[in-house]
Formats: structure tokens, sequence, C-alpha cells
């Protein structure tokens, strides 16, 4: 069998022919640079035309660890041409050491493994529940989990249910119940929302997709004692946080707090693999029984060899400390641009971001402009440029970056 010729026109070859044939199939739920890369190897992303762009963006953190990372893909090729996936009715070898070496890592007590980021939310929130009426006493169906405003967590419909983007959540309902949303940053507003029926507070360390926004000192902290006072799991989300983007492991670690429940994804596989999970102490997670809860691919062997070289190389090549070190240099280096179009630089190790006065012509020009000078980043919210290069920038690197933002900026 063949596959049914679609079109005699030649395959595509230009930037132009890869676009066209994109958005004529393709559902646009996207509007991406015009920029159609190729091939991937460090900072550095590599067009079609063959034209180098350092890349400011890392794929939202997937790949913290550079792309391509030798270690990671022989890992990868290596579980690949042994055994991918075996189900979870099965048990595999990668699995135990996978889960041994995450709560070493990360100091937790039980992991449950998934795929996207979504996938650990979702379960979080659903072990969050079942913790409610089992451990804390919640009559039935009453559950209350409290979120923020200006959230993002992924595109399932109870998470969009509870987005305050009108874009994420307007004609996706109806939506389940059982989320109330407070204000980021305002713990006074999370005691007043907290009732005998909540169960959990989910909140992101720093709102990532919301334009990097740090909450005020000793938020997560007067966060962590009221859910410890109240009994409210505290899940953190550090999907985009975790794993040395803000120059620690976990971004909870500025505030010296443990959550209840923590959230990671994307650079998880070092962007080669759709890998997250559910990090827990013992109490939470163990409402799970056999049967309650589950996933085809989360915790198959090739996630979790992927996973596990994704690990090693973050710490073994000292990428979370480069993280905080040319984080630092990066933010320093942008408020040395002396520019009348910045309103503020802000973020936290290498989650950093550049709010841009709304007469500037929108942070998606800035973007553009910069795609046209070699450095690639991404816009949120019209007039936010987020810049989150790979951990492993170097100085130079960054000063080659900081010349182009330099040229679009000042
Ligand atoms: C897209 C943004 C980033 C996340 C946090 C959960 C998830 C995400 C804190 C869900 C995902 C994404 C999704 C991606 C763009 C990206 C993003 F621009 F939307 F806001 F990173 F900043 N929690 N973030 O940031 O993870 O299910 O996608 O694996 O295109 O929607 P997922």
């Amino acid at each position: 069998m063949s596959l049914p010729l679609v079109s005699s026109a030649p395959r595509p070859d230009s930037t132009d022919a890869f676009i066209a044939l994109e958005d004529r199939y393709g559902a646009s739920n996207y509007k991406p640079l015009d920029v159609v890369l190729a091939r991937g190897e460090g900072v550095y992303v590599w067009d079609v035309e063959g034209r180098r762009y350092l890349d400011c963006l890392s794929s939202y953190s997937a790949v913290n660890q550079g792309h391509c990372h030798p270690k990671i893909l022989a890992a990868l090729a290596e579980q690949a041409a042994k055994l991918t996936i075996t189900s979870r009715a099965f048990r595999n070898d990668q699995l135990p050491l996978f889960y041994e070496e995450l709560c070493a890592l990360t100091r937790s007590h039980k992991v449950l493994p998934m795929n996207s980021g979504a996938e650990a939310v979702e379960t979080a929130l659903k072990v969050s529940r079942k913790w409610g009426y089992e451990v804390k006493g919640v009559p039935d169906g009453q559950a209350e989990i409290v979120v923020c405003n200006n959230n993002f967590h992924g595109r399932t419909l109870a998470i969009v249910g509870f987005s305050t983007d009108q874009a994420s959540r307007h004609g996706f309902g109806p939506f389940a119940p059982g989320f109330k949303v407070v204000p980021f940053g305002d713990a006074e507003a999370l005691e007043h929302a907290i009732g005998p029926n909540t169960v959990a507070f989910l909140v992101e360390p720093i709102q990532g997709e919301g334009g990097v926004i740090v909450p005020p000192p000793g938020y997560m902290r007067k966060a962590r004692e009221l859910c410890t006072h109240h009994r409210v799991v505290l899940i953190l989300d550090e999907i985009q946080t975790g794993l040395g983007r803000t120059g620690t492991l976990l971004a909870e670690e500025h505030e010296g707090i443990e959550a209840d429940l923590t959230l990671i994804g994307k650079a998880l596989s070092g962007g080669f693999y759709p890998v997250s999970a559910v990090l827990s102490n013992k109490e939470v997670m163990d409402v799970l029984k056999p049967g309650e809860h589950g996933s085809t691919f989360g915790g198959n062997p090739l996630a979790c060899a992927v996973a596990r070289a994704a690990m090693r190389v973050l710490v073994e090549e000292g990428m979370i400390e480069n993280a905080a070190r040319m984080g630092a240099y990066l933010q320093a280096g942008l408020r040395s641009i002396r520019s009348n179009i910045v309103k503020e630089i802000r973020g936290r190790g290498l989650m950093v971001a550049v709010e841009l006065h709304a007469q500037a012509g929108g942070a998606r020009r800035a973007c553009e402009a910069l795609m046209r000078r070699g450095v690639l980043c991404k816009e949120t919210h019209g007039n936010t440029l987020r810049i989150m290069p790979p951990l492993i920038v170097t100085q130079a690197q960054i000063d080659e970056a900081l010349e182009q933002f330099r040229a679009v900026l000042a």
C-alpha cells in the first residue's frame, strides 16, 4: 500500500512553501513567527534556509539543557533500540530508577508519571480532591480548589475552566465547578478564600504566560503557612519554573518552602519527549488506589530513560548554577540598555521578561525585528517580551543576544 498522492507540486524547500503547506492543512490555533526551523544544537537553531538563530525561548523551558543534548540523545537512542513501552499493565526496568533518582533530586516521597504538563495538573487536582474527601473529611462533591487570577496551567477543559484569560476559555464551556479564583500575590485574599471545604491551592511560583510575574517577597512562604494551618494541599506548578530555570532546581527554594504536590514537565525530558510528573509527600499521593488514575504512555521506559539522562546532565553539567549566574548577567545587561520603549525588566534566573510601554508598537513587532537579527523570542500579552535561553548559555552568547536587544530596544 502507498500513500495517496496528495499533490504533484514539488516538496517544499523554502520558508514560504513550508508555511503555505502548514497553513493549508493545519488548524489555525497558533500564530508562530514565520521562521521554519530544521535543526538545533545547544543554544542555536537553524532554519530551512540555513540561517542560524540564538534560541531565547527554549520551547518555553522544554530545552533547558539545550537542543539535542548529546547525552540525552544517546540515552534516547539506546533505550529506543531496547524497549519503548510496556504499558503499566507490566513493570519495566527504567521506571524504578527514574523514581529513585527523581525523588533523590527533589527530596520527594512519591512520584506519579504522566506526559504533558496539563496531565500533571489534572492529576494533582484529582489527587487533592480525593485527599480532601478521604483524609480531610470534606463532604462528597463539595471540594473547593483555589487558583490564581492570570494563571496558566494548560489547555484541558478543567484547566481552561478556571483560567481568567478570555482567549483560553471563551466558547469552551460548560466548565467543571469547584474552583475559586484569587488575585495572584495577595496572601490576604488567599486566606479569605480558604473555607472548610478547601482542599488545595494551585499556583505558579512565578507566573509564566501571565507575563513572568514574580510575586511579592514572602508570598509563597505565607501561602505555605496558610495551607499548613488550614490543611490545604499546596500544589506548585513548576512545569515552567522548575528544573533550573530560575537559578534553583525548583523555584520554591527561593522562599525556602516545600509544596505538598509539585508539578514538573517540559525540561524533565530535555525536550526529547513529553514527560511530566507529580511529586508528592506520602500522605497526599497514597489516596490513589489501583485503577483510579493512569496513562498509556506515562512512565514508559523510553520516557524514563530520557528523563533520567535529562536530570543527570542538568545537575552534572552545572546548568542550574549557570542559570543563576547568566540570569543575573542577562538582567543587568538588559537594564543597561538605554531605551524609551522599555517600561520594566523583571524575572528570576533565566526566566526574564522585558515589558514595553504600550505605545512601543507591541512585543510581537520587537520579536519580528529580533528574528531578522538572529534572535528568537516570544511575546506574551501584547507588550511583554519573554527571554529564556537554554540554561547552558554562555556569557559570550548573552553578549551576542544583548547586542541585538540593544539594537531593537534602544
Ligand atoms: C502552548 C504559554 C508557556 C505551563 C505551566 C502547565 C502547562 C504550561 C506553568 C501545560 C504550559 C505552555 C503551553 C504552550 C505554551 C507554553 C507557555 F505561553 F502558554 F504560557 F510556557 F509560557 N503549567 N505552557 O507554562 O503544559 O500541557 O503544554 O505540556 O503552546 O500552549 P503542557
